[in-house]
This record gives structure tokens, sequence and C-alpha cells, in this order.
């Protein structure tokens, strides 16, 4: 664990690096206590550096052995060699060769960063600052090299040895060893290092690129259970042709492998041809594995496989330019996903993500740029702000430019920065060029951070057959940020009549603001780059609907006084599903939020039998998507009340009011929905894949309200018994776990189905644990003395320990602040071995100050504890400081 003050590092800092490493050899003799890394750099000094600098590399409690120069060992004057730090005061002023022996105890490496042993498994994580914990190097994403690779083991211990790029060459050696060379010949920054070395079925196959190239593929995973790899490889396969498709990249080494592993920080990582994955983002059968399952699989494949361009080959100059990468390959992997299945569909999981992960952020302690201007530790800001909103605002910059000069400046970007460590103004410029826009009010999406409330308002003028729209944005301060410009807002509107039908625009002489696009009413897009901008629709003899931000048009707030009407018109007729949807929600939103003041203050409620036949049109046509009419019936969660409500949160109280909406519509809708459940039972069952995941996800829907109405668990317990894989399986399984004693043998039976199966068993872990309810967190303690609970494996602990924290809010927000403090001593506990799951763990608090008083001091009170232990990482301590602020 490295200091645990940690100093800031600030974007304005960035210097070009003094010395430049043009090649790297390693050579790794893997052992589980004594790996020995021999490592020779071909080092040369940067013309654009400070010339005669002395050379500082970076290292990270190494056990360093030997140091040489051009073969010759350094004298303690010529050098300053310690655990955590490299520096030579006077390196030679030509190309020279720097060669180092260090020795890492891999077994010990409980962090999972660097390299470690997972099940046996040697493996790596070098991003962001993993590779100093390996070698002596520059450890900064802008010194790129080529990498040559020679692992050697015992055979018995490691049969597969994987590096990154090429295999070139593997043999025998004597007592039991064996060794196997891995070249790379395309320039990559440190942090795309990988190896893996152990005992691996494969699954392996075979892709042929568009210019005729063959590629072999790999999916490396626990020997077994290869066949629950066939999904991920198939979504491989559709990444690689989708990538060549759209964008007009071709993968560009002779091999590319995927190695699965149990102990993961994170969902996956990138490594140059070796991408390394938490092994329940691979590992798929129907029997084992949820739709969302599959669906987070092929995203997040895609994801890494995309990052080869977006990431690998453009990388990034430093830290601060994360989402340069991150921001853009979400984009990628959204759009790459919405080809596979429904736009609208994943649209709006999309915009549910983003309204409740990333908002919250933006509103809190937390709240950060897309790309930040200084950091402690940068393993903190792999956040929902640099990832989805980082997606978001790529989508702004498209709705701007239009497609076209999109899909330009996105070759010209491939063209101009390949090979190189790019910024956000790289990258911007290759879109001021293909559309002719000045980008530098557009920048502001990247410089400020917050979310921007649009406030819309809007009048009729039956006389004038006006209908007069007003667009205002204002943004909230953040820490460290008292004021705010206006962002360039595209603001996607439509009108309808008020039966339904879309009003073609027509605007007087439209003054579109400098810059935008000439066709605003074409496209029905509307740019909003002032504080306030009012647009005029002619030729409208009655008032029309508002169909507001369509598609989620940028990530922004939006407050519009709108009728019950408008809305329930909107909700059945708006030409845009998305709004449609959206519609449901808000409809959904103002009672949910009503009822829980009402109950807060004991009041008793009206009935919500309006909304509840708004839904009529919805459940009528529910063949035509099931998926989204799962969507539809899904209300606003109990995260989305609290953020909606943005203070004086009793998490009680709107879990009951949520229960009673949701009995209500059970009630109000029995019959139908019975019919729904039954015929989306029918034909769900006949359609094992995603195709049908639609008519899943509306069973497993339906059925959760038809429970909430009727609290009769004979349903889930026959949908549990006859479930034929896990969607339902788990679906049933999760309304049980709340029926009481009806549960317990179903609970049961899960864990005994896959008690050798700890990723399985992960769902059912964290089916309990959130159970609503205080009673809760009393189970959550018993199951980690489980015997497939692991303490030091993250899966392990967040399916159990996280998600109580984070997706239970009657559990974790009890009253007596016992979750609370049970967070605290659980992220402490961690932070000794892991501190980057520790500090992830510790933002299930980071909204506390919006909770009712009570609560609020309760969090206060166990942070401050918190703050008071003697030993703490950076990671961990950053996140506390800001967060109690
Ligand atoms: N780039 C990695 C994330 C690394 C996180 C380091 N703490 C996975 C991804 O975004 O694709
Ligand atoms: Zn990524």
């Amino acid at each position: 664990m490295r200091s645990e003050t940690g100093t800031s590092v600030f974007l304005k800092d960035y210097k070009a690096p003094d010395y430049l490493v043009d090649h790297v050899d390693l050579l790794f003799e893997l052992d589980a206590q004594k790996t020995r890394v021999f490592s020779r750099l071909k080092v040369q000094p940067n013309p654009a550096g400070k010339t005669g600098a002395p050379l500082q590399f970076d290292g990270d409690g190494l056990d360093v052995l030997i140091v040489r120069v051009n073969g010759s060992p350094l004298t303690a004057g010529e050098a300053e060699i310690s655990a955590d730090q490299l520096i030579i005061h006077n390196p030679p002023q030509t190309a020279f060769f720097l060669e180092t022996v260090t020795q890492i105890d891999a077994a010990a490496n409980l962090a999972f960063s660097g390299l470690y042993i997972s099940s046996g498994v040697f493996c790596t994580q070098c991003e962001a600052e993993g590779f100093r914990r390996i070698t002596f190097f520059p450890d900064r994403p802008d010194i790129l090299s080529t990498y040559r690779t020679k692992i050697i083991a015992l055979k018995s211990v490691a049969p597969v040895l994987l590096g990154n790029g090429n295999p070139v060459e593997q043999g025998e050696l004597p007592d039991g060893r064996h060794f196997a060379v891995w070249d790379d010949p395309i320039p990559k920054p440190c942090y795309l290092f990988a190896l893996v070395g152990g005992k691996l079925g494969v699954l392996r196959d075979q892709f042929t690129t568009m210019s005729g190239r063959k590629v072999t593929l790999g999916i490396y995973v626990e020997t077994g259970k290869e066949s629950r790899a066939v999904f991920a490889m198939d979504a491989l396969k559709r990444s690689m042709k989708w990538d060549e498709d759209v964008f007009a990249r071709e993968y560009d080494l002779e091999v590319f492998n995927i190695v699965a592993v149990s102990d993961f920080n994170m969902g996956a990582m990138e490594n140059k041809g070796l991408n390394i994955f938490n092994d329940k983002y691979i590992l798929a059968s129907a029997e084992t594995a949820t739709d969302a399952d599959f669906e987070n699989i092929e995203a997040i494949v895609a994801h890494e496989y995309f990052h080869n361009w977006t990431g690998n080959r453009i990388t990034c100059r430093d830290w601060f330019q994360l989402c340069l990468k991150e921001g853009l390959t979400v984009y990628r992997d959204q759009e790459f996903s919405a080809d596979q299945h429904s736009r609208t569909v994943k649209r709006i999981m999309d915009a549910r993500d983003l309204q409740s992960i990333q908002f919250p952020e933006d509103a809190g302690p937390l709240a950060h740029n897309v790309r930040p201007e200084s950091y402690r530790e940068i393993n903190n800001f792999y956040t929902a702000t640099v990832y989805e909103k980082g997606a978001e605002v790529i989508r702004v910059l498209k709705l701007l430019i239009g497609e076209e000069a999109f899909a330009r400046g996105m070759q010209l970007y491939f063209e101009r920065c390949d090979g190189t460590a790019a910024t956000v103004e790289t990258f911007l410029d290759c879109f001021a060029e293909s559309s002719g826009r000045n980008l530098d009010q557009f920048m502001r999406w990247y410089t400020q951070a917050g979310t921007p409330t649009l406030a819309i308002t809007t009048s009729h003028d039956p006389a004038a057959q006006t209908f007069r729209v007003t667009l205002r944005q204002t943004t909230a301060p953040t820490a460290g940020q008292s004021t705010k410009l206006p962002f360039v807002i595209p603001v996607a509107l439509g009108l309808a009549s008020k039966d339904g039908q879309e009003i073609k625009l027509d605007c007087a002489a439209l003054p579109a603001p400098e810059g935008a696009s000439a066709h605003e009413t074409e496209r029905q897009v509307f740019e909003l780059n002032t504080s306030e901008r009012k647009i005029v629709f002619r030729n409208l003899a009655s008032e029309p609907v508002l169909s507001a931000l369509r598609n989620l048009s940028a990530p922004v707030k939006i407050e519009i006084e709108q009728s019950e009407d408008d809305l329930l018109i909107l909700s059945a007729y708006d030409n845009n599903l998305y709004n449609r949807w959206n519609a449901i929600q808000t409809l959904a939103m103002r009672i949910l939020k009503k009822r829980t003041v009402e109950i807060r203050n004991g009041k008793k409620f009206a009935d919500a039998a309006r909304f509840c036949s708004a839904l009529l049109p919805a459940l009528r046509n529910w063949r035509t998507d099931p998926a989204f009419t799962a969507q539809v019936l899904s209300l606003p969660s109990e995260n989305d009340i609290a953020r909606d409500l943005a203070k004086d949160v009793d998490p009680d109280a709107i879990y009951e009011a949520r229960c009673s909406l949701l009995a209500e519509l059970g009630l109000f809708h029995a019959s139908m929905l019975q019919e729904i459940y039954d015929e989306a039972a029918a034909e769900g069952a006949n359609i094992p894949d995603l195709r049908g995941s639609g008519f899943r996800a509306l069973q497993n829907t339906a059925l959760g309200i038809l429970w909430h109405g009727q609290d009769d668990s004979s349903r889930a317990l026959h949908q549990y018994r006859s479930a034929s894989n896990m969607t339902l399986r788990a679906g049933a399984l999760t309304i049980l776990a709340r029926a009481g004693a009806a549960g317990h043998d179903a609970l049961a039976d899960f864990e005994q189905l896959f008690r050798n199966e700890p990723l399985i068993l992960d769902k059912w872990f964290a089916i309990q644990a959130t159970v609503p309810g205080r009673q809760t967190l009393g189970r959550v303690e018993s199951l980690m003395k489980h015997p497939a609970f692991n303490y030091t494996n993250p899966n392990r602990l967040r399916a159990l320990a996280g998600s109580f924290c984070s997706a239970n809010p009657t559990g974790f927000n009890a009253l007596d602040g016992t979750g609370y403090r049970f967070l605290t001593k659980i992220v402490q506990d961690i932070d000794g071995r892991n501190p980057q799951v520790a500090a992830r763990m510790l933002g299930a608090l980071s909204n506390w100050r919006r909770l009712e008083e009570g609560r609020r001091k309760a969090a206060l009170a166990a942070l401050e504890h918190l703050a008071q232990a003697e030993v703490l990482s950076v990671d961990v301590r950053d996140i506390l400081l800001r967060t109690i602020g």
C-alpha cells in the first residue's frame, strides 16, 4: 500500500517524459512466491523532454536484485534504488540498455494489481498503475514501446503460457519446465501489458478479417467450462465484424486471446491481444446465466475488443484523458448492442443506468468533470461520469454535427492519431475539421461537472396559432466549481396533437444559434447554447403536446410542467418510443414521490386508478415488443425515487410507496397480467437465446407485479420449479426470497444445485442480500460465514456485501445506522489487502447528505469513525475525504 495521504496530480502539470522506452524485453520465471522478472529496456532521451535530466522510473513494492546500465552495475552515487523508485542521476544521453531483475511475490498479492494468482492461474492487471508492481518502468500511458515477453514455468503448474502479441516460440526446458515467447510488434503503453500462466481449458475459433487475414481466437477458462464460453466467442466474432462494418476497423494481430479468471477487481481488461476477464463476464449457459448476464457478456466482450482501436492503438496521453478511450468505447459498445437487439430498449436501459448511477454521482460530493483536472488516486476515476457520461457526450457531439460529419471525424481520428497517445483536444480537432464547426463550447461537457437542468415552459396562443417553447438551462455548483457556463445542449423535440398524431414541425424563420445546423426544424433537434432560448412553432390552431428531449438527447435533467392528460397522451401515442416509456415513468414518479411524502406524514393517499389505466395501451400491445413492455411496467426503483426527492430521503417510506403502487397495479390488471404471464411463458420457453429474452423479462416483471397484488407465492414457486433457464429461476427466487417461509425450500434447493459453483451462488447471495428490511443485515452477516463465501474474492464480496449496501435501501439505511457501520467496517477490513475494491464499496455512502436527518447523522458518524482509522489506503482516504466534504 502506498502512503496514505497521497499527493494530487494535476492536468495542468503535464510534461513530456524525459526518457522514452522504444523496446521492452521481458523474461518471467513464474513462481508463486518468487517470480523473477528480467527486464531489458531500450531507453533513449526524449528530444521533447529535458536534456540531461535524471531518469526516474516507477516501482511499487519491488524486491530489486540487479540494476545495470549498458551491462554495468551502478554505484551508490550514480543511482538511488528503492522498492518504489529507480533514479539514475546522469544516464547516458544516447540510446542505452537498462537491465533490471526484480522479484515478486504473486501469491501474496491480494490487491489484484500487478502480477497475482487467481485459483492457481498467474495473471496480471496493469491499468492504471500496476506495471510498476512488476518491474521498474516509466509507468505512464504516453510511453509507447514494442514488447517481447518470454515466460518460463513448470509445465505441471502452468501448461498454458500467454502474452501480448503473436506467439513466436515455445519449447521444453530441463526440470519439467517449459517456455513461450510472445512478440507484440505494435507499440503500446505498459498498462496494456499482460501475461497468463496456468492450467486452463480453451475454446478456439477463427475470424477472417475484411482484408482476408486469418486470426486465431481463443477463450481460456477453467478446465471443463469450455462450453460456457461459446456465447462469448460468438459475441467476439460479431464484435470484430461490426467494427469492420461500422468503423472500418480491422484487427491487427495473428491471434486474439481472452482469459477468464475468478479474482478480478472489475469487469475486464483490454490488454493488447490478451484480454483478461472477470469470469462472470465470460462463462454462461442458459442454466447458469440470466439473459441480463448474456447481455452484459456481449457488451463487455465488445467493449474490450473495441478498445483495440479506441484505447490501444490510439491511447491516452495521460490519465486525465481516460474518457477519450472509455467514454468513446462505451459509446461504441452501446451502439453495437443497439444494432444487435432493440435500439429503443437499449436506449432505455442505458438511460436508466445513466440516471440512476451517474446523475447521483454528478449531484453528490464525488462529482467531477468527464475529464478531471486533478486526482489523488486515478483508480477512483473509473467512474460512471468518465464512462457513461463520457459516452453521452459523444452522442451529444454526434447530434450536434450530424451523423455524416461524425463518421468522417471518426475516420480522421483513426488515421491521424493511430500510434499516438492522444488528448481530448486532438480528438475534437478531428470533428471540428470534419464538420467545419467550432467546438470550443462543446468542450465544456468535458470541463464542467454536474448535470444541467433543462427547464421547459410552453404557451399556446390560439389567435396567432403559435406554440412557444422556452428552453432554459442551469447547472448547480459542484465541488470546486462554483459557477457554470452554459452548455451546448441538443434538445430533440416533437409535437403531437391531443389525439396523438405526430405534427410536422413548422417554425418561423428560426434564428438558430451560431454554428447550429441550418436544418434544426427538419432534424427536430434544437440547440440551446445560452441560458435561455425561445422557439415558436406555427400553424397550430389548437394546443399541441410537447414531446421533449426524445431519446434523452443530452445528459440533462428535465423540468417541465406537463399535465397528467398530456403525459397520458404521450404514454399512449408518442411517435418516439423512448418518450412513450419516459411519460409512464414520469407519471409513476409523480405518484411515488407524492405517496412517499404522504406516508412520511402519516397521511392517507389517493388511489392511482388513472395511472393504472395508462398502462393499458402498452399491455394490449405487448406482443409488438415484449422487452419494451417489460420496461414500461418496471416502475422507477427505490434509488430513483430517492434521487428525485433529493433531500429528506426516508427509504422506508419510499419502499412502502413503491410496494403500494405495485400492489395496486397487480390488482387492477390481474387478469391481463395473468394472461400475459402465461403467454410470455409459453413463447419464452420456445426461444432460449437472447431473441426470447423479451418474453422472459416480461414474464418476470408480470410475476413481480402479480405477487405484489395478490401476495400469493404459488406462481413464483411453480416458475421456480419448472424453470429451464436461469432467468426464470432467478426471477422466481427473487420473489420467493421475499416471501418468508414460502421461499426457504427454493433457497435451499438453489444452494444445493449450485453448491460447487461460487459464481452462480453469487446470485443466491445477492438475492438474499437484497431482501428489503432491516432483518437482512443479520442474514448477510451469517452468509459471510458460508463455505462458498470468500472475503478476498471481489465477486463474492460484491454479490453479498455490495448488493446489500447499494441495492437494498431499506436494509442498508436501517434507522439505527447498523448498515452504515457494517459497510465502513468491511471497507476497513478489505482495505488492507485490496484498496481498489474497498474504495469502490465505500461509494455506497456517497449520497448520505440527501438522507433525512436521523440517518444522515448516523451515516456521517460511521464515515467519521472510519476516517479515524490509523491506516487507510490512498484510495479509501481519497473517497472518504471527498465524501465527508
Ligand atoms: N480499462 C479497464 C479498466 C481498468 C480499471 C483500472 N482500475 C476496463 C475497461 O474499461 O475496459
Ligand atoms: Zn473500457
